[in-house]
Protein backbone atom coordinates (compact mmCIF):
# COMPACT_ATOMS: atom_id res chain seq x y z
CA UNK A 1 0.00 0.00 0.00
CA UNK A 2 0.84 3.25 -0.61
CA UNK A 3 2.12 5.72 2.01
CA UNK A 4 0.98 8.94 0.58
CA UNK A 5 -1.27 11.33 2.07
CA UNK A 6 -5.09 11.42 0.27
CA UNK A 7 -6.52 14.58 -1.81
CA UNK A 8 -8.93 15.08 1.16
CA UNK A 9 -5.89 15.97 3.73
CA UNK A 10 -6.18 12.89 5.90
CA UNK A 11 -3.27 12.14 7.93
CA UNK A 12 -0.34 9.76 5.81
CA UNK A 13 -0.95 5.88 6.11
CA UNK A 14 0.67 4.66 9.27
CA UNK A 15 2.33 1.39 9.08
CA UNK A 16 0.53 -0.83 11.53
CA UNK A 17 2.17 -4.07 12.91
CA UNK A 18 -1.48 -5.54 13.43
CA UNK A 19 -4.10 -4.85 10.26
CA UNK A 20 -7.34 -3.57 10.16
CA UNK A 21 -9.71 -4.95 8.02
CA UNK A 22 -13.13 -3.44 6.78
CA UNK A 23 -15.13 -6.65 6.20
CA UNK A 24 -18.48 -4.63 4.05
CA UNK A 25 -21.63 -5.99 1.57
CA UNK A 26 -25.37 -6.15 1.35
CA UNK A 27 -26.85 -6.96 4.29
CA UNK A 28 -27.11 -11.00 4.54
CA UNK A 29 -23.72 -11.40 2.69
CA UNK A 30 -22.17 -13.19 5.90
CA UNK A 31 -20.12 -10.36 7.38
CA UNK A 32 -21.01 -10.25 10.77
CA UNK A 33 -20.45 -14.52 10.83
CA UNK A 34 -17.14 -14.12 8.53
CA UNK A 35 -15.68 -11.43 11.01
CA UNK A 36 -16.83 -13.69 14.03
CA UNK A 37 -14.67 -15.99 12.06
CA UNK A 38 -12.26 -14.60 11.30
CA UNK A 39 -11.60 -12.70 15.06
CA UNK A 40 -11.14 -16.79 16.36
CA UNK A 41 -8.75 -17.63 13.75
CA UNK A 42 -6.46 -14.36 13.88
CA UNK A 43 -7.12 -13.28 17.01
CA UNK A 44 -8.23 -9.65 15.93
CA UNK A 45 -10.95 -8.17 17.59
CA UNK A 46 -14.42 -7.68 15.95
CA UNK A 47 -16.27 -4.32 15.63
CA UNK A 48 -19.76 -4.89 14.75
CA UNK A 49 -20.73 -1.39 13.40
CA UNK A 50 -24.58 -1.83 13.40
CA UNK A 51 -24.39 -2.93 17.10
CA UNK A 52 -22.54 0.08 18.17
CA UNK A 53 -24.56 2.37 16.60
CA UNK A 54 -27.52 0.99 18.20
CA UNK A 55 -25.69 1.28 22.30
CA UNK A 56 -24.27 4.26 21.83
CA UNK A 57 -26.99 5.99 20.41
CA UNK A 58 -24.81 7.06 17.41
CA UNK A 59 -27.62 8.25 15.36
CA UNK A 60 -30.29 10.80 14.40
CA UNK A 61 -33.41 8.49 15.21
CA UNK A 62 -35.49 5.71 13.25
CA UNK A 63 -36.96 5.84 9.62
CA UNK A 64 -39.62 3.80 9.69
CA UNK A 65 -40.19 3.12 6.40
CA UNK A 66 -37.53 1.82 5.83
CA UNK A 67 -36.62 0.00 8.87
CA UNK A 68 -33.67 1.30 9.73
CA UNK A 69 -31.65 4.10 11.70
CA UNK A 70 -30.47 7.28 10.76
CA UNK A 71 -26.38 7.39 10.94
CA UNK A 72 -24.43 10.24 12.82
CA UNK A 73 -21.24 9.94 10.59
CA UNK A 74 -19.35 12.93 12.57
CA UNK A 75 -20.52 10.62 15.93
CA UNK A 76 -19.45 7.41 14.47
CA UNK A 77 -15.71 8.14 13.35
CA UNK A 78 -15.34 10.37 16.47
CA UNK A 79 -16.47 6.88 18.41
CA UNK A 80 -14.60 4.42 16.47
CA UNK A 81 -10.58 7.15 15.64
CA UNK A 82 -9.33 5.86 18.91
CA UNK A 83 -10.17 2.36 18.53
CA UNK A 84 -8.39 1.79 14.88
CA UNK A 85 -5.51 3.32 16.41
CA UNK A 86 -3.85 0.54 17.57
CA UNK A 87 -4.71 -1.57 14.70
CA UNK A 88 -6.10 -5.15 14.91
CA UNK A 89 -9.65 -4.09 13.98
CA UNK A 90 -12.29 -6.31 11.88
CA UNK A 91 -15.00 -3.89 11.08
CA UNK A 92 -18.16 -4.79 10.02
CA UNK A 93 -20.22 -2.71 7.62
CA UNK A 94 -22.87 -2.64 5.25
CA UNK A 95 -21.51 0.54 3.66
CA UNK A 96 -18.00 1.22 3.31
CA UNK A 97 -17.08 5.19 2.01
CA UNK A 98 -18.27 6.70 5.24
CA UNK A 99 -14.99 5.66 6.65
CA UNK A 100 -11.16 7.81 6.42
CA UNK A 101 -9.10 5.69 3.68
CA UNK A 102 -6.67 5.58 6.26
CA UNK A 103 -8.01 3.39 8.31
CA UNK A 104 -8.06 -0.14 6.97
CA UNK A 105 -5.38 -2.42 5.18
CA UNK A 106 -7.88 -4.68 3.51
CA UNK A 107 -11.34 -3.92 2.85
CA UNK A 108 -13.17 -7.18 1.88
CA UNK A 109 -16.41 -7.29 0.03
CA UNK A 110 -18.72 -9.99 0.30
CA UNK A 111 -21.24 -11.21 -2.70
CA UNK A 112 -23.91 -13.19 -2.68
CA UNK A 113 -25.83 -14.65 -5.27
CA UNK A 114 -29.88 -13.69 -5.34
CA UNK A 115 -31.57 -17.00 -4.41
CA UNK A 116 -29.36 -17.55 -1.06
CA UNK A 117 -29.41 -14.21 -0.11
CA UNK A 118 -33.51 -13.63 -0.46
CA UNK A 119 -33.97 -16.45 1.63
CA UNK A 120 -31.53 -14.83 4.43
CA UNK A 121 -33.65 -11.69 4.66
CA UNK A 122 -36.63 -13.18 4.77
CA UNK A 123 -35.67 -15.06 7.92
CA UNK A 124 -34.76 -12.18 9.12
CA UNK A 125 -38.44 -10.74 8.73
CA UNK A 126 -37.00 -8.14 6.98
CA UNK A 127 -40.12 -5.84 5.04
CA UNK A 128 -40.44 -6.45 1.04
CA UNK A 129 -39.40 -3.35 0.36
CA UNK A 130 -35.94 -3.53 2.17
CA UNK A 131 -34.95 -7.15 0.65
CA UNK A 132 -36.04 -6.09 -2.92
CA UNK A 133 -33.61 -3.01 -1.69
CA UNK A 134 -30.95 -4.87 -0.88
CA UNK A 135 -31.06 -7.58 -3.39
CA UNK A 136 -31.13 -4.60 -6.31
CA UNK A 137 -28.24 -3.22 -4.05
CA UNK A 138 -26.76 -6.58 -4.25
CA UNK A 139 -27.25 -6.91 -8.45
CA UNK A 140 -26.11 -3.83 -8.99
CA UNK A 141 -22.46 -4.25 -6.93
CA UNK A 142 -23.27 -0.96 -4.81
CA UNK A 143 -21.03 -2.10 -2.11
CA UNK A 144 -18.44 -3.11 -4.30
CA UNK A 145 -18.34 -0.28 -6.85
CA UNK A 146 -18.37 2.42 -3.31
CA UNK A 147 -15.19 0.05 -1.90
CA UNK A 148 -13.31 0.34 -5.20
CA UNK A 149 -14.19 4.07 -5.23
CA UNK A 150 -13.01 4.68 -1.64
CA UNK A 151 -9.85 2.73 -1.15
CA UNK A 152 -6.71 1.83 -3.04
CA UNK A 153 -7.49 -1.23 -5.99
CA UNK A 154 -5.08 -3.47 -4.31
CA UNK A 155 -6.36 -3.60 -0.85
CA UNK A 156 -10.23 -4.08 -2.10
CA UNK A 157 -11.27 -8.13 -2.18
CA UNK A 158 -14.65 -9.19 -3.48
CA UNK A 159 -15.26 -12.48 -2.14
CA UNK A 160 -18.09 -15.24 -2.27
CA UNK A 161 -20.04 -15.88 0.10
CA UNK A 162 -22.77 -18.73 -0.61
CA UNK A 163 -22.44 -21.46 1.67
CA UNK A 164 -20.47 -22.97 4.21
CA UNK A 165 -17.34 -23.99 2.12
CA UNK A 166 -16.88 -19.93 0.72
CA UNK A 167 -16.91 -18.83 4.12
CA UNK A 168 -14.58 -21.24 5.12
CA UNK A 169 -12.37 -20.38 2.11
CA UNK A 170 -12.56 -16.55 2.99
CA UNK A 171 -11.80 -17.40 6.50
CA UNK A 172 -8.88 -19.04 5.51
CA UNK A 173 -7.43 -16.70 3.10
CA UNK A 174 -7.79 -14.12 5.52
CA UNK A 175 -5.86 -15.95 8.03
CA UNK A 176 -2.92 -16.45 5.83
CA UNK A 177 -2.66 -12.55 4.70
CA UNK A 178 -2.90 -11.71 8.36
CA UNK A 179 0.44 -14.04 9.07
CA UNK A 180 2.01 -12.62 6.43
CA UNK A 181 1.47 -8.77 7.40
CA UNK A 182 2.25 -9.80 10.78
CA UNK A 183 5.44 -11.16 9.41
CA UNK A 184 6.26 -8.29 7.26
CA UNK A 185 5.39 -5.43 9.95
CA UNK A 186 7.29 -6.91 12.97
P1 LIG B 1 -24.54 -9.81 7.52
O1 LIG B 1 -23.73 -9.51 8.76
O2 LIG B 1 -23.80 -9.54 6.26
O3 LIG B 1 -25.89 -9.18 7.53
P2 LIG B 1 -24.76 -12.46 8.68
O4 LIG B 1 -23.38 -12.89 8.98
O5 LIG B 1 -25.59 -11.96 9.82
O6 LIG B 1 -24.79 -11.40 7.49
O7 LIG B 1 -25.48 -13.69 7.96
C1 LIG B 1 -26.87 -13.72 7.75
C2 LIG B 1 -27.35 -15.15 7.80
O8 LIG B 1 -26.90 -15.86 6.65
C3 LIG B 1 -26.86 -15.93 9.00
O9 LIG B 1 -27.89 -16.82 9.40
C4 LIG B 1 -25.69 -16.73 8.47
C5 LIG B 1 -26.05 -16.94 7.01
N1 LIG B 1 -24.90 -16.90 6.13
C6 LIG B 1 -24.22 -15.80 5.75
N2 LIG B 1 -23.22 -16.11 4.92
C7 LIG B 1 -23.27 -17.45 4.76
C8 LIG B 1 -22.49 -18.40 4.01
N3 LIG B 1 -21.45 -18.02 3.24
N4 LIG B 1 -22.82 -19.70 4.11
C9 LIG B 1 -23.85 -20.09 4.88
N5 LIG B 1 -24.64 -19.27 5.60
C10 LIG B 1 -24.34 -17.97 5.54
Amino acid sequence: MSDSSDSEGQAPHVERKIPNILVTGTPGTGKTTTSEMIAEATGLTHVNVGDLVKQKQLHEGYLEEFDTHILDEDKLIDELEEVMEGGGKIVDFHSCGIFPERWFDLVLVLRAETNVLYPRMEKRNYNQRKITENIECEIMQVVLDEARESYAEEIVIELPSNDINDMESNVDRVRQWVDIYKANHS
